[in-house]
């Protein structure tokens, strides 16, 4: 039996029962995990066709990363641990919503418009979250995998961030780190170890309160912590030994309602931070002494990063360009700092990593980080080089080469991969050390605009459609000139609407000069949108 034969055979573990038409949107396909087993089990086999395209080892990540522990989700990871292109994601809403009977054209259909050589070998990387689905769901992609003649290589429990890793490393000969859970942990170890070696703080103290989601990143940072040595002192808190994951707690929980999470008693002095379910998002968050919650959040990482990183480029004697990405979620306050005060060029893309990850391209170093906290930061291979080079020049004076020796150890330190909580914890916490700083004084920077997101429930959520980096509606029509004149009713007033890709409901945004007013606005464009 030939190989797609053997795939429309093996199909029938996993019929499609399902009539709801699915499409691959911003973070791969993501809903009920019961819904799920014949999507895994074509995206196990979109995977193979997927590796004999890119003629190298692809990666496919079972998660639904800050959802509900109910619900699951699969993304495809491309050969140098960067999502699949945009131009696949046809192919991958193509193959869900076939009947069984038609799979087998729908695959012959990809490899005769991509011109693909069947013969050539496969290899799939597979990683899971902690969810109680994901074992069942990553046998019926391996099953996908192994139908069409591909090698799965089944990871087991992963972080996103740390399969995206491993797959760059595998396909990179080990240039990047070696493709193994462990090479993560020794590579960001390591550059970590050099960046913290000692030296007397009055401000910052190495001692953190990190709240894990109760997801795969407790276990994962866990491991890290037995490579970091006395480092770091980190106080677990939902290492998922109890806790429900993304229950009360994580990433998002933080951020959307602007509260500790579960499990965290906030005291002025502490510092604190959440990582999402799978560990690819991460923000901070401290209380003042006048006992005010405060978050730090994917812009305040943002431009922590860019500025440490932008001072180790004048003190290298480096000339490279360096600018950030954000999307409209951003706070109006960080646009206006980044532009106005660290006078670095800021771009403004769709919301999805996928859309930041490219924009950040376009430099040669490139911060990018969604205001959620998911983001890293992007060196070009020009320079990687220039970086490498002026570490190792001879003759020059000793702060020179210590920024440039720098420089390429931070580089080290983040995976450029995909935005990662961990090593963005990791890379946080190396500057506020060198900074010697405590929360207050990195988040003296600027001071956020009150902001306010709220979700609504539509029949259909299409009917919302954007421009302009999902700033301005362009359907249906009137909403924008009503959102425009309702923002314009409020001092710094600012909202906008744009449907969500991962879940079956329509997002609003506003900010405003002060909460009660950002609340008002939110509320009045979303009864605009019901
Ligand atoms: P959608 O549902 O398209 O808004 C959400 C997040 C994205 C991104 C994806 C993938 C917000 C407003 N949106 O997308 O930033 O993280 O999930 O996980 O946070
Ligand atoms: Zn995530």
């Amino acid at each position: 039996m030939d190989a797609l034969s053997r795939a429309v055979n093996e199909a029938q573990k996993h019929p499609r029962s399902l009539e709801q038409e699915l499409s691959y949107g911003t973070a791969g396909f993501r809903m009920r995990a019961e819904k799920l087993d014949h999507v895994l089990y074509r995206m196990g086999l979109l995977s193979v066709v997927f590796s004999k395209y890119k003629s190298g080892t692809t990666g496919l990540m079972i998660t639904a990363s800050h959802n509900p522990e109910e619900d699951n989700g699969v993304k495809i990871v491309s050969t140098l641990g960067e999502m699949m292109p945009m131009s696949w994601e046809k192919y991958a809403t193509q193959l869900v919503n076939v009947s069984d009977a038609l799979i087998a054209d729908s695959l012959k259909d990809i490899i005769t418009t991509e011109n693909i050589d069947m013969s050539k070998p496969a290899t799939v990387m597979l990683a899971m979250d902690t969810r109680p689905s994901s074992k069942a769901l990553a046998q019926a992609a391996t099953d996908g995998i192994e139908a069409l003649g591909g090698t799965c290589k089944n990871f087991g429990l992963l972080s996103t961030p740390q399969l995206h890793f491993i797959v760059c490393c595998e396909n990179t000969q080990g240039q990047y780190g070696q493709p193994t859970e462990e090479g993560y942990y020794q590579k960001l170890s390591a550059a970590f170890g050099k960046l913290n070696s000692g030296g007397s703080k009055s401000k910052y103290r190495p001692q953190l309160y990190l709240d894990q989601a109760n997801g795969v990143g407790a276990l994962k940072m866990k491991e890290m912590c037995k490579f970091l040595g006395d480092g770091l002192e980190i106080t677990s808190v939902n290492d998922g030994s109890s806790g429900k994951l993304n229950n009360q707690c994580g990433a998002d929980f933080v951020k959307l309602n602007q509260m500790p999470p579960a499990g965290i008693n906030l005291e002025p002095g502490m510092r604190c931070a959440s990582f999402d379910g799978d560990a690819d998002r991460i923000v901070y968050f401290y209380k003042t002494s006048g006992g005010k919650f405060c978050l730090l959040d994917g812009d305040k990482i943002a431009t922590l990063f860019a500025g440490y990183l932008s001072d180790l480029l004048k003190s290298s004697g480096l000339k490279l360009n360096l600018g950030l990405v954000q999307t409209a979620y951003a706070n109006g306050s960080s646009t206006s700092y980044i532009t106005d005060v660290m006078k670095v060029p800021v771009a403004c893309v769709p919301t999805g990593v996928k859309h930041l990850h490219h924009k950040a391209e376009d430099f040669d170093i490139g911060v990018y980080f969604e205001a959620n906290g998911h983001g890293t930061v992007l060196f070009s291979n020009d320079a990687q080089k220039a970086i490498l080079d002026q570490s190792k020049k001879t003759g020059l004076d000793e702060a020179t080469r210590d920024a440039a020796v720098k420089l390429e150890t931070v580089m080290n330190l983040i995976n450029q991969t995909v935005g990662d909580a961990i090593s963005d914890l990791l890379v946080v916490e190396t500057i506020l050390s060198q900074r010697d700083w405590a929360c207050e004084d990195w988040d003296l920077a600027y001071t956020d605009l009150p902001s306010r997101q709220l979700k609504v429930k539509v029949e259909d959520r299409t009917v919302v459609q954007t421009t302009d980096a999902e700033r301005r509606t362009t359907h249906p029509p009137g909403l924008q000139e009503a959102v425009e004149g309702l923002a314009a009713g409020y001092k710094n007033g600012r909202a906008f609407v744009r449907p969500s890709g991962t879940e079956d409901v329509v997002r609003v945004y506003a900010e405003a000069d002060s909460q009660q007013n950002a609340d008002q606005l939110a509320y009045e464009v979303g009864v605009q949108v019901y």
